[in-house]
C-alpha cells in the first residue's frame, strides 16, 4: 500500500471538513451570510394529545362571571390580572373566567338605555328629553306660551334643573325679535314619567300685528333642558329642541313640524 504523505493527510482532512459542513447545511436548511449564521425558525406543531396534557390556567374573579353591574377583577394562575373597564366608546369590557385553556375571556357591550358605563360598571342614570313642543299664541292677552313635554327615559329620577327657552318671531326673512329665558324646575321627575312645563313670552304690538296679517310666518323656538349640565344622563343629545315651527295667519296653535 502506498504511503500517504503528510501533505496528502492535510488535503484529505480539509476535504472531509468541507463535505461534512455542506452536509450539515443541507440537512438543517440553514444558509450562511458572511461570518454570521442565519436561519429560519421552525414552528413546532403540538399534537392534540400534547395540548390536552398541558396544564390549564386557573382563574378566579371578584364578580359573578358576566356581571355587568359590578366592577370585577379576574386573577389567573399565571399571575396576570384583568379588571373590567369602560372603553373609549363608552362600552363595557367585561372579563370572566371560563373553561378554556387560557382560563378566561371577555365580552364588550353597551350598557343600554338609561345606563352608563362608569369605572367598569353599568350604572342606572336618568335621561330627560324634550318629547314634544307646542306654541299657543293669544293675541288678546299678547302672549305666546311654549308648552314643552319632558320625559325621563332613564332608570333613576332626576329634575329638569336649569333650562332655557327662546322664542323668535320671524316677520321677515333673516330678522327676528324675541327673547330668551333661563328657568329652573327642581321637582324630581321619576323614571319613565312625563310632565309638561310652560314658558310664557310677552308679545309686543309688532308681533301681534304681524300675527294677524294674512301671510305665512314662522315661529322659532329653542329649548335646552339641563342647560347647566348638572345631571349625568345616558343621552345628552336629546335635551335640546330647536326647530322652525310654522304657522299661518289665523291659527293660534302650532305644533312640531
Ligand atoms: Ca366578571
Ligand atoms: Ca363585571
Ligand atoms: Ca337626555
Amino acid at each position: 500500500m502506498a504511503k500517504v504523505s503528510s501533505e496528502m493527510w492535510i488535503v484529505i482532512f480539509v476535504a472531509t471538513v468541507a463535505v461534512v459542513g455542506v452536509g450539515l447545511m443541507m440537512a438543517g436548511g440553514m444558509s450562511f451570510s458572511g461570518a454570521n449564521i442565519s436561519g429560519q425558525a421552525t414552528k413546532i406543531k403540538l399534537s392534540p394529545s400534547t395540548i390536552a396534557s398541558l396544564p390549564t390556567v386557573t382563574c378566579t374573579e371578584t364578580d359573578a362571571g358576566k356581571d355587568f353591574f359590578t366592577t370585577g377583577t379576574i386573577t389567573l394562575s399565571t399571575g396576570k390580572m384583568y379588571t373590567d373597564f369602560c372603553n373609549e366608546v363608552g362600552s363595557i369590557r367585561e372579563y370572566y373566567c371560563d373553561s378554556s385553556k387560557k382560563g378566561y375571556s371577555y365580552t364588550e357591550a353597551t350598557c343600554g338605555l338609561g345606563r352608563l358605563c362608569q369605572e367598569g360598571d353599568c350604572v342606572d342614570v336618568p335621561d330627560i328629553s324634550v318629547e314634544d313642543v307646542a306654541i299657543v299664541v293669544n293675541p288678546e292677552l299678547m302672549i305666546a306660551t311654549v308648552e314643552i313635554t319632558v320625559k325621563n327615559n332613564g332608570r333613576t329620577a332626576a329634575a329638569i334643573g336649569t333650562y332655557t327657552a327662546d322664542l323668535d318671531w320671524y316677520y321677515e326673512a333673516g330678522s327676528s325679535t324675541g327673547s330668551g329665558q333661563t328657568l329652573s324646575d327642581t321637582a324630581s321627575l321619576s323614571a319613565g314619567s312625563t310632565k309638561t312645563i310652560s314658558v310664557v313670552f310677552g308679545m309686543n304690538e309688532r308681533w301681534i300685528n304681524e300675527f294677524v296679517t294674512p301671510y305665512d310666518k314662522e315661529i322659532f323656538t329653542q329649548i335646552y333642558l339641563d342647560s347647566a349640565s348638572a345631571t349625568t344622563e345616558s343621552d345628552e343629545t336629546n335635551n335640546i329642541f330647536g326647530a322652525i315651527l310654522s304657522t299661518t295667519s289665523g291659527e293660534i296653535t302650532s305644533t312640531m313640524s
